[in-house]
């Protein structure tokens, strides 16, 4: 059935993913799980004190979250249900494991979402702001994981990458493209 299909689960908008109603919506947070700038602070800003709070008691039960993991909150007053904060790698040059652990903080956000009944799941485009990843190299990553984890799992029905900046939504639309969205 074509709705199956895993790019038909597929959606890529321009905009702020505070804004979204959908599931769960995916922070690009540090270790530390206390904000910070970027997607980071505007979900804190937008969502208040009671996400902070969550991640509070996540570390004190387990010391934060490493690069290529992820950890879920409620989203206190986003319209989305929950957040779903990963940690993506500092690029600081490259490397092999770059690839790898930036994939992780897909598939874990996504087996996080699925494990909480999350049908839909927003992305942004995790590690290309402070962290400094290449964002042609991010969106072959983010398109190439998300499309191989939802042609083997049929629970997330949708996964909408959100772009802040035009020069990502050009490279993901490019990437997409490749896969047939
Ligand atoms: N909605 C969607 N995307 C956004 C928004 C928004 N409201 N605001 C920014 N972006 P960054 P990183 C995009 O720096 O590189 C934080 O301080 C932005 O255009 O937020 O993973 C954390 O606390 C960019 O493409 O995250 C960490 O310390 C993308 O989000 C560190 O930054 C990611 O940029 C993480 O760095």
């Amino acid at each position: 059935m074509a709705m199956n299909k895993s790019t038909s689960r597929i959606e890529l908008i321009k905009g702020d993913i505070t804004k979204l109603s959908v599931d769960a919506i995916v922070n690009a947070a540090n270790s530390s799980l206390l904000g910070g700038g970027g997607v980071d602070g505007a979900i804190h800003r937008a969502g208040g004190p009671e996400i902070l709070e969550e991640c509070r008691e996540i570390i004190a039960r387990q010391g934060g979250c490493k690069t290529g993991e992820a950890v879920i909150t409620t989203a206190g007053k986003l319209p989305s249900k929950f957040v779903i904060h990963t940690v993506g790698p500092v690029w600081n040059g490259g490397g092999e494991d770059k690839t790898e652990k930036l994939s992780n903080c897909y598939i874990n956000s996504m087996q996080l979402a699925v494990m909480n009944g999350c049908q839909s799941i927003a992305f942004p485009n995790i590690s290309t702001g402070v962290y400094g990843y290449p964002k042609f190299d991010a969106a072959q990553v983010a398109v190439q994981t998300v499309s191989k984890f939802l042609s083997k799992n049929d629970k997330i029905e949708k996964v909408i990458f959100v772009c802040f900046d035009e020069e990502n939504y050009l490279f993901m639309e490019k990437e997409l493209a490749g896969v047939g969205v």
